[in-house]
């Protein structure tokens, strides 16, 4: 363990004069100017050579002295009450759901532990819509049942859905974690998967900033509230902000980490210390830090101590030995904590074993904590971690505290609930007790009268959504996408078309100042330096430096009120501010349009746990996946050819997922997205994917538009065989058909397919109505009007099978797919594609083979040149 004190010091004397030299001067000068001195000390250290080795954290105590506490301002023992009524409630909720199911889950553990920084947060920090939007609170996930309970006693929930917690169908329930989609007036920020929370807070806390800096809103007065779990902080995404928010000088943030040493299995760092950890962890990163680790009884003890020699001991106890100590009593405590050291016994002589057993963590002191609070509030300049020591399953005794199964603990028997009952006081009777009731007060009562005043002065409830805002109009299609609507075939790009039509609403001045675009280190890569000058880099700061290019048109611009997002070589950082944005018509009543482009491989593959809780949030904007296409990016190999992207989004039910193949199909998805999305207010998002391949894009044809929204159009030709391209693979399924006619004399239909989930999606709605209603008239889907009959039907992609076969099963025609199965690798793309089987020779042959054409088949490979030993794309 990295002990703040040194273990063998090779001349005493000489220390002590250097320490005495520090106890007089903090004596006569004071503790502001030790730390000057301190410094001064330390930078000539440096100077000298002399690094300081240890990891940036300080003694095992509360960072806040008794005496620079401030005075608290509530009513001490009726919070307690509330309290101990949360906690039982809680524990009521998922014991009952437990009882009557026995599978249901839950947790007691969590909330029990974090029930007073809860509570701290609700009585006196936590500010809700009050005109300027109130505070944002991110809260700890298996603590939900604590948020539930206040909720119950605020009159917001009732009794019945308390008794449905984890039973959500068929009746009023309650979701098991923060789940917006779930409890859309409810819950603002799923957290359910850990380490989301912190994460999306840091980019939330620096949306405020950026809305602020831009003139979109006032967000001066808004906090955001993060509660997270120790073991949580192990997940990189966890400590992935931190330094942002540093650099930021994010003040309008604080984490505060529930440090209860257990994770679910066991201790966090049972052979370790987790809480010095994370406090050099956040100071490393350039946080402040505060630590509340000891509660209030403790004082007297500490002002005893003139030696140090608690500090000592509490340095040498690995967490592990916390724990256990933790689950034991006082006698325990007595016997393996203060006696090891004569020193430190001496420090509680007067103290009977029921005192020692009273000692409480620091983080169920609600005086400790309210200091804490405050002072994290106060910060100027930097974020506030507030580290908050606590017992997993405080209260719960034998039947969980600190024990190692505390985590797991869903049911107590009739004995555990007594006692839990006795140690917090609470009004119920045996039975009543054992019965598992809720408390509630009567609405006179001094209890909830109390309650309901505190929030009122803080501004309302909370948590509380918003399900829409005033919408923003989308300026028509025609006055900024001619280029691509009508493109006559001017060679172009996807990608291209994409970013220009970006380039168009930008200018428009309605709804220009509420588009986001962000990207992750590749705005170069794909076309977009022009925005560097155009809007602007947002910078909180400005521009400090001359730009080395600052000579050419297109600068490397930064500007406080910049409008595009350069979020470094961090997906999950640029997906973050995204959900920031793209949730911003609900947390801030501000509608924001984000645009994040991305490397598709490095999108859903990489960050989709992310892009899942984004859908959770009910996230709206565009997610664009550039450079896509496994063999549309020729060059880059293995890891950037995305192939599977289409896959994943289809699993997202309010993603709508699209692989355009001509500019003015961009142009109409970003369009009618756009619309759904600001205008009518519709929860879901749009994935398109979009190539660097430049090829010849036609102008777009009549009526069109719906179809290319449901997923499928006919491009050209009528009968014969029909071949459905996606995205950059169309232009070889348009060869292919002209290869079909010229070499073969075969017809065919070309189609664009620009949503195979779209149209899958279509297909299960109206074959599930059928089976349903079977007597009624038969609906019809669009894929099954397009594609109707027997006529042979070949699909090429630049995706896997599975993403065409998804219409599979609602064909009735023989279905041949092509598509880039295996892992990609370097070359152009006429090898790729030849390699992957996807060009159009290989789109000629599947046609001819599926027309039963065997001849002709045979001698295509042949004429071809297609290698039919090699093996499959997957198997090399
Ligand atoms: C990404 C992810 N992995 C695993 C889990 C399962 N899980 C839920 S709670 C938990 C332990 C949390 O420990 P900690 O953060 O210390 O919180 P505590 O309950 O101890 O307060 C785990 C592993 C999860 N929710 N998300």
């Amino acid at each position: 363990m990295n002990a703040p004190f040194p273990p063998r010091d090779p001349d005493p004397e000489e220390t002590a004069d250097w320490l005495g030299a520090l106890d007089s001067l903090v004596r006569s000068a004071g503790r502001e100017r030790a730390q000057f001195v301190l410094s001064a000390l330390e930078g000539r250290a440096r100077l000298l050579g002399v690094d300081p080795e240890h990891l940036p954290f300080s003694p095992y105590r509360n960072t806040i002295p008794p005496e620079r506490q401030p005075a608290y301002p509530g009513d001490l023992a009726m919070e307690e009450r509330l309290v101990a009524i949360l906690r039982w409630n809680a524990l009521a909720m998922v014991a009952r759901a437990n009882k009557a199911y026995g599978e249901l889950g839950g947790h007691i553990a969590s909330y029990a532990s974090a029930a007073e920084i809860f509570e701290t947060g609700f009585n006196h920090f936590f500010r809700a819509d009050a005109g300027s939007g109130g505070d944002l609170v991110f809260f700890q996930p298996h603590s939900a049942p604590g948020v539930y309970a206040r909720a119950f006693l605020e009159g917001r929930l009732s009794a019945e859905q308390l008794s449905n917690y984890r039973q959500e169908i068929g009746g009023p329930g309650l979701s098991s974690y923060p789940h917006p989609w779930l409890a859309p007036d409810f819950w603002q920020f799923p957290t359910g998967s850990m380490g989301i929370g912190p994460i999306t807070a840091v980019y939330q806390a620096r949306f405020l900033r950026y809305l602020q800096d831009r003139g979109l809103a006032d967000t001066r007065a808004r906090h955001v509230w993060g509660v997270f779990g120790d073991g949580e902080m192990d997940e990189p995404e966890s400590i992935g902000g931190l330094s942002l928010a540093a650099r930021e000088k994010l003040d309008n943030l604080t984490f505060i980490i529930n440090c209860n040493l257990q994770r679910l299995d066991g201790p966090v760092r049972g052979n370790g210390q987790i809480i010095p950890e994370l406090e050099s962890i956040f100071r490393g990163a350039g946080w402040n830090v505060v630590k509340v680790l000891w509660s209030s009884d403790w004082d007297a003890i500490f002002a005893r101590d003139k030696t140090h020699a608690l500090l000592r001991r509490f340095a040498e106890t690995p967490d592990g030995t916390y724990q256990t100590l933790g689950a034991r009593d006082g006698g325990y405590n007595l016997a393996h904590f203060f006696e090891e050291d004569p020193e430190v016994r001496a420090l509680v002589a007067g103290m009977s074993e029921g005192d020692i057993d009273r000692l409480r963590r620091g983080g169920h002191d609600l005086i400790k904590l309210h200091a804490a609070f405050a002072a994290a509030k106060a910060e100027k300049g930097r974020p506030t971690v507030i580290l908050a020591k606590t017992k997993k399953g405080f209260g719960m005794a034998g039947a969980g505290e600190s024990r190692m199964t505390a985590h797991q603990a869903k049911k107590l028997d009739t004995d555990a609930l007594l006692a839990y009952r006795d140690r917090f006081a609470l009004p119920l009777t045996d039975e009543q007790a054992a019965g598992l009731e809720f408390v509630l007060p009567a609405q006179d009562s001094a209890e909830l009268r109390y309650l309901k005043a505190r929030r009122e002065a803080l501004g309302g409830y909370l948590p509380a959504r918003r399900r829409t805002s005033a919408p923003v109009a989308v300026p028509a299609l025609a006055s900024y996408g001619e280029f691509a609507l009508a493109a006559a075939g001017k060679e172009m790009s996807t990608t291209m078309a994409a970013v220009r039509l970006l380039g168009g609403l930008l200018k428009d001045k309605g709804l220009g100042p509420r588009v986001t675009p962000i990207v992750a280190d590749e705005a170069r890569t794909f076309g977009m330096a022009n925005l560097f000058r155009q809007v602007g880099i947002y910078s909180p700061v400005g521009q400090l430096y001359e730009p080395e290019d600052s000579g050419s048109m297109l600068y490397y611009r930064e500007a406080r009120d910049g409008q595009l997002l350069e979020e470094g070589i961090t997906e999950a950082g640029a997906i973050s501010s995204w959900v920031a944005a793209a949730t911003s018509y609900s947390v801030h009543n501000v509608a924001m349009l984000p645009f994040y482009i991305y490397y598709s491989m490095f999108g859903f593959q990489r960050v989709g746990d992310l892009i899942w809780a984004a859908a959770d949030s009910r996230a709206r904007g565009f997610l664009l996946g550039a450079t896509a296409g496994r063999t549309t990016l020729g060059g880059e190999g293995l890891q950037h050819q995305d192939g599977s992207s289409h896959v994943v989004a289809a699993t997202i039910p309010n993603c709508r997922a699209y692989d355009p193949a001509f500019a003015y199909e961009v142009a109409v998805i970003l369009d009618r997205g756009a619309r759904a999305m600001m205008e009518e207010q519709r929860d879901e998002f749009f994935y398109v994917t979009l190539g660097n391949e430049n090829y010849e894009q036609p102008s777009m044809p009549e009526g069109v538009e719906e179809d290319i929204l449901r997923g499928l159009y006919r491009v050209s030709g009528s009968g014969g065989v029909r071949l459905l391209g996606a995205g950059a693979i169309l232009p070889q399924v348009i060869e292919a058909a002209r290869l079909l006619q010229a070499d073969w004399g075969v017809g065919a239909e070309v189609w664009s397919a620009t949503s195979f989930s779209q149209l899958a999606r279509e297909a299960a709605e109206a074959e599930r109505w059928n089976r349903l209603h079977p007597l009624a008239a038969r609906r019809v889907s669009h894929v099954e009007t397009c594609l109707a009959g027997e006529a042979p039907v070949v699909a090429a992609t630049d995706y896997v099978r599975a993403v065409p076969q998804m219409i599979a099963s609602y064909l009735e025609a023989p279905f041949t797919v092509l598509g880039t199965d295996g892992f990609g690798r370097s070359d152009t793309r006429a090898a790729l594609r030849r390699f992957f089987e996807v060009d159009a020779a290989h789109v000629v042959v599947a046609a001819l083979a599926a027309l039963g054409l065997k001849e002709k088949a045979a001698a295509a490979v042949a004429a071809y040149g297609l290698d039919s030993e090699a093996g499959a794309s997957w198997t090399r």
